[in-house]
């Protein structure tokens, strides 16, 4: 978790629950250090049994599995933590839920927020979008002015994903704006290769050749 550079969020809307499970393999043969699910209108028991399919390969893999909301079933299910929003109450009322050990995150989208997700003591943050994104309709990009004060502020402290319409393409901008860990969904969803294309955005990040 904390040497994790590259965040891949599995997210339903882009992938079948069918495919999941073999989108996941994709996602951490090509190098995710972490691995989110996240299902934001879907049945529990659909989430669940696709939870149940990808906690395992990520095990093997040595990946952390964290679950987007449903502390109660992240907990029942082992996922080694949960991802909540600025709306989803707080770590205690989580930390509660999940039990110590487990990693909690929490979404921020202003430097304000970063700070007070760090204060509060959460294991790591989302910083975004940085730029509008289809994959989280209606909020608009916070931009990348405040990448590096939050870097600096937070980042140093608790790992720290930029995220929202972050691409292969524009991750060069991303980085020379400071940022160090990003999250991404739709770009290497949508990407006919999958796993090479999670290993060119590590590659990227970590400043080597794809
Ligand atoms: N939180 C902030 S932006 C976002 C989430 C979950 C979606 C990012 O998706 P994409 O497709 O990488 O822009
Ligand atoms: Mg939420």
């Amino acid at each position: 978790m904390h040497h994790a550079r590259l965040y891949a969020i599995l997210d339903l809307g882009y992938v079948s629950a069918e495919n999941a499970a073999a989108t996941a393999r994709l996602l951490l043969d090509g190098g995710a250090d972490i691995l989110q699910l996240r299902a934001k209108s879907h049945e529990p028991a659909t989430i669940r049994r696709v939870a149940e399919d990808l906690l395992p390969l990520c095990r093997s893999a040595g990946v952390p599995f964290i679950l987007n909301d449903f502390p109660d079933l992240a907990a029942d299910l082992g996922a080694d933590g949960v991802h909540i929003g600025q709306d989803d109450g707080s770590l205690a009322a989580t930390r509660k839920i999940l039990g110590p050990g487990r990693i909690i995150g929490r979404s921020t989208h202003a430097l304000a927020q970063a700070r007070a997700a760090l204060e509060e003591g959460f294991n790591y943050i989302g910083f975004g979008p940085l730029f509008p994104t289809p994959t989280k309709l209606g909020r608009p990009g916070i931009g990348l002015q405040d990448i590096a004060e939050m870097e600096h502020e937070v980042g140093m402290k608790i790992p720290a994903f930029c995220i929202g319409g972050i691409k292969r393409a524009n991750l060069p901008d991303v980085i020379s704006s400071g940022a160090r860990r990003v999250a991404i969904v739709s770009d290497l969803l949508t990407a006919p290769d999958v796993s090479a294309a999670t290993r060119e955005a590590r590659g990227i990040l970590l400043g080597v050749a794809g």
